[in-house]
């Protein structure tokens, strides 16, 4: 009984305020928001997380891919393999701060989630305004591009001022524009969920975790079926 207040997966350090690359994708998603979200409500969202896990699930593959040693993390050496074959172009010291940033349990290994986590942050970060005219593929994977889309979309639809940040505020909003009875205490809860570091609001990175966990892609999750067929679970109901 101490102050540090269990929630399992609580990692055992507090997440420094505001990196130099924490600023990168505020900034990344404060440009994003001038563009506006096309998510009408949350529930629309949630009624979209079997898909989205579906999508995650076909980035196992990729996962596994780049686990060159199969011991089931990726390490910094092997996540600069993968940027330069999925032709990202970054720095040595971005795919570092990015490492770092979402090696959450500091154990030096990327797991799957984290992986899933790191490539949505480069999804928006490589949202160049500067570019020409915007290239059809960031990455060279349409689809979970398309998912990573969805994300920052909901990201921008909870962030109502625009900051940068969820606040507890902007989600009890959020969810009460479904309307339902209970949404005040469903808000809540979400947002306990997402703010991993307790500050009171929530950024990008603290959004995707929460959202890894939500669709049911958790970091206690290792068992994989390498069969590739499974993947039908979210498909039409009859
Ligand atoms: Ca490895
Ligand atoms: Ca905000
Ligand atoms: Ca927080």
């Amino acid at each position: 009984m101490g102050a540090a207040v269990g929630r399992p997966e609580s990692p055992t350090h507090v997440w420094a305020p505001e990196t130099k690359l924490d600023a990168k994708i505020k900034e990344a998603m404060q440009r994003r928001e001038t563009l506006g979200t096309a998510v009408k409500s949350f529930n629309t969202i949630i009624l979209k997380f079997p898909k989205i896990d579906q999508s995650f699930r076909k980035c196992k593959a990729i996962f596994q891919q780049f686990d060159e040693d199969s011991n089931g993390a990726i390490d910094q050496q092997e996540l600069k393999q993968c940027f330069h074959k999925l032709e990202i172009s970054s720095t040595e010291e971005e795919i570092n701060d990015l490492f770092q940033a979402c090696d959450i349990n500091e154990d030096m290994g990327i797991k799957f989630n984290e992986f899933i986590v790191l490539l949505c942050l480069v999804y928006l970060l490589k949202d160049d305004p500067a570019a020409p005219q915007p290239p059809k593929s960031r990455m060279g994977m349409p689809s979970l591009e398309s998912t990573f889309e969805t994300l920052v979309d909901t990201f921008v639809f909870l962030d109502k001022n625009n900051d940068g940040y969820v606040s507890k505020a902007e989600m009890v909003q959020a969810i009460n524009e479904s309307g339902e009875r209970s949404s005040g205490r469903i808000a809540i809860k979400r947002f306990e969920e997402m703010d991993w570091d307790n500050n009171g609001t929530v950024n990008f990175k603290e959004f995707l975790f929460a959202f890894t966990r939500w669709v049911g892609i958790g970091d206690v999750e290792d068992e994989e079926d390498d069969d590739h067929d499974d993947l039908d679970r979210g498909g039409e109901k009859v």
